[in-house]
């Protein structure tokens, strides 16, 4: 283990990181991950080790896996949307990795760039990449941006200072015609950016094989999430949660393989009634912006009142791996329009009008049993800030209780949000 930390040492030191700063960083990660999962659960599904290794070693094993991949001649590439397909990037022989921020901890290198109302995770993910606290972000060959919020396409021409990027013109109406006509375009001209800088050509074959390993991948979440609709739960909203979290970095083949074995461990607890939080708890549906790792501030406000999160319906939860698609088409332009279609189905709050996350939700709550939503928004997140004003409503109007949250990541707010919490789950 000593050993292997020296390693990432020079690891850490050949990506140019800020060591002092991602010292720092290492150095508190532990303990709050301790507090937060091991100390405050029981009987966790065994098939955590893996994500528990994971995430212990969040920039080590998985960071050596992209430099090596690289000195073979492998690209990586990064994104920080779900309107970026994987699957390109994969059947290009590339790696794709996800790099929202999800702390506060590297706000102090986006300071000064960034007005202050602006989101956390925006902040967070520029002053990772910035501050050179992130080695994801330190290997990246290239990101990829796309005009989802006015707060991201902005911090796309700060990032282009500092590294190659391309930005990817997501349309705003998705239901127009011409906005499925734009996205294939954009689709393709993603494509010819990407041949550019693996040096590989997209055909048809790549592209079939490189959607069945991604629609895989998701279909392990899904068993996972699947088994969440029962009661009990055989796994708290905190794990389930790290598991998604954890999908948007690691190797895809891997992924497949030990999501899947936490699902057949999962389906068996189901059927012998194994719980991680007691049988009867109340069930809470979360519904709003992405969770970037390491947040897990809400999940362990909630679920340490003994109640069960039962979902997400976020970027980080259902958002990711729902809209399966038939991988059918004889030419490329085929199977670039069966993506567009499957990413497009994505409800999304950046678009205009946004009706289909209503229709998610509602669907939900019924597929999960929740007896309640927490619609949880970032503060300074205006799309999803201001649907949180109208889902609220029209939750409340179908009987549904629900409690909307505006929060970021730091810990001033606990206490008020903890008395919040109580007292919407009280009144369940
Ligand atoms: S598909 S949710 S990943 S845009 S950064 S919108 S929190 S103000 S992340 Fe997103 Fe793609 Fe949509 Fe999903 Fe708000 Fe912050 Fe913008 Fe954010």
């Amino acid at each position: 283990m000593t050993e292997g930390k020296t390693n990432w040492r020079s690891m850490w030191e050949n990506l140019g990181l800020d060591m002092e700063r991602h010292d720092m960083l290492l150095g508190v990660l532990p303990e709050i991950y301790k507090s937060i999962y091991i100390d405050a659960q029981k009987n966790r599904p065994e098939g955590m080790g893996f994500f528990e290794f994971v995430v212990g070693d969040i920039h080590g094993i998985r960071v050596s896996e992209l430099v090596k991949a690289q000195e073979e001649g492998k690209k990586v590439i990064a994104t920080f949307c779900l309107y970026i397909p994987d699957e390109i990037v994969i059947a290009l022989d590339a790696i794709c990795v996800g790099l929202c921020g999800g702390t506060n901890f590297s706000n102090f290198a986006s300071e000064g760039l960034l007005p202050t109302n602006i989101c956390a995770l925006i902040k967070s993910s520029l002053g990772f990449g910035l501050g050179n606290k992130c080695p994801y972000y330190a290997t990246a060959d290239l990101i990829i941006g796309e005009t989802t919020c006015d707060g991201k396409k902005k911090c796309w021409e700060i990032m282009g200072q500092h590294k190659p990027i391309y930005v990817v013109e997501t349309p705003q109406c998705k239901d127009r015609p011409q906005a499925r006509a734009h996205y294939i375009a954009e689709l393709k001209a993603l494509t010819k950016k990407l041949e550019e800088v693996t040096g590989n050509k997209l055909t048809l074959e790549n592209l079939k094989k490189a959607m069945e390993k991604i629609q895989n991948k998701r279909s392990q979440l899904k068993r996972v999430y699947d088994t969440r609709k029962n009661d009990p739960v055989p796994i708290s909203g905190k794990d389930a949660l790290l598991v998604s979290q954890i999908a948007f970095y690691d190797d895809p083949d891997r992924q497949i393989q030990m999501v899947g074995k936490l699902a057949e461990e999962l389906e068996e607890r189901v059927k012998d009634g194994v719980g991680a939080i007691s049988k009867g708890a109340k069930r809470i549906l979360i519904s709003g912006t992405p969770m970037a790792i390491p947040n897990w501030k809400m999940h362990h406000l909630i679920e340490n009142k003994g109640v069960a999160i039962v979902a997400e319906e976020t970027c980080t939860g259902t958002r990711y791996f729902e809209s399966e698609y038939e991988i059918k088409g004889n030419t490329l332009d085929e199977l670039i329009e069966v993506l567009a279609d499957r990413y497009m189905g994505i409800n999304c709050a950046c678009y205009t009008p946004n009706t289909g996350r209503k229709d998610d939700i509602l669907r939900q709550v019924k597929e999960y049993n929740a007896d309640g939503v927490i619609l949880y928004t970032l503060s300074f997140c205006q799309p999803y800030d201001i649907e949180a004003i109208g889902l609220e409503k029209e939750l409340k109007k179908t009987g549904i209780p629900v409690l909307s949250i505006n929060t970021d990541y730091s810990s001033e707010d606990v206490n008020q949000l903890k008395t919040r919490i109580e007292a919407f789950l009280e009144m369940l």
